[in-house]
């Protein structure tokens, strides 16, 4: 699959200039890559820390064609590109990186990477026309005292857990090929091979989890998979809850 990187210095977050290109026209497969953020995001509008030179901040547009599969099968992307992750820097790091539902990626049970897609939708009558933009933040070089106080004991970095630089440079080379060839495998053979593959390199499942959602609920019980939609079921007493939502805190193994 070919992709195309447009690289900058600095943005206020590669998901919104990538928004701006896809309204202009630009095709599936273009990739955005920023050396700092001034305005990176997560879920919920929450801020992601995006200091220059150190870490990666990217975000890819994909453009499904309309016959490809339904739109509800895109609900995967988020697991999709954690897969990829995952397998990108276990490749160049030798690293056991692991995954925490929906969007984390974790080392040493800190969090290394976080993943936010983006989906427009628009469907007049039949005609469908949608587009995603997949976020990737992850943390290569950046220093311990880099980190705010706020995330110091959460987040860690490639280089925080290792004491080595990593290269940016492969570790994007490596995470974009590994994007597109599952999403290549994800279009010809449907999402539930992205939902096991993701339940295999995630640390969510069988562990005990306590579950905040947005509404302010919270939810405890045991994680026992993701459905065919990636929603997580959680065990509590006498019923298995659906969480679409929310955040997640591992509480025991
Ligand atoms: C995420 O949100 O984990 C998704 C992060 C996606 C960032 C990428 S960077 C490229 C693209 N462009 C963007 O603007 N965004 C995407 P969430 O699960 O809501 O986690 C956010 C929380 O993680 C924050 O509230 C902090 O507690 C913590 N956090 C912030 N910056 C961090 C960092 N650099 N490393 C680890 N944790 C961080």
């Amino acid at each position: 699959m070919a992709f195309k990187i447009i690289h900058l210095n600095s943005v206020d977050s590669t998901n919104t200039y990538i928004d701006n290109l896809a309204k202009k026209g630009y095709p599936h497969g273009t990739v955005v890559v920023a050396d700092t953020q001034t305005a990176g995001r997560g879920r919920f509008r929450r801020q992601w820390f995006s200091p220059p030179g150190r870490n990666i901040y990217m975000s890819i547009l994909v453009r499904p064609e309309k016959t490809e599969r339904r739109l509800s099968d895109f609900s995967v992307l988020p697991m999709l590109a954690g897969i990829a992750c995952a397998r990108a820097i276990q490749s160049v790091t030798g690293l056991p990186v692991c995954l925490k539902w929906p969007n984390d990626i974790l080392l040493e049970e800190k969090k290394l990477g976080g993943i936010l897609v983006e989906s427009r939708i628009e469907a007049p009558g039949t005609e469908l026309n949608a587009f995603f933009i997949i976020g990737i933040g992850i943390n290569v070089n950046m220093k311990r005292e880099d980190l705010p106080e706020d995330i110091k004991d959460m987040a860690t970095s490639l280089y925080i857990s290792t004491g080595r630089e990593f290269s940016r440079e492969l570790l994007i080379e490596e995470i974009l090929r590994e994007f597109f060839r599952l999403y290549e495998e994800f279009i010809a053979m449907g999402k539930g091979y992205i939902i096991s593959e993701w339940q295999s390199l995630s640390t969510t499942i069988g562990r005990f989890v306590r579950c905040l959602l947005p509404d302010g609920r919270e939810v405890a019980g045991k994680a026992i998979a993701v459905d065919e939609d990636g929603h997580l079921l959680v065990q509590t007493e006498g019923v298995i809850e659906v969480i679409k939502a929310g955040d997640v805190f591992h509480c025991s193994s």
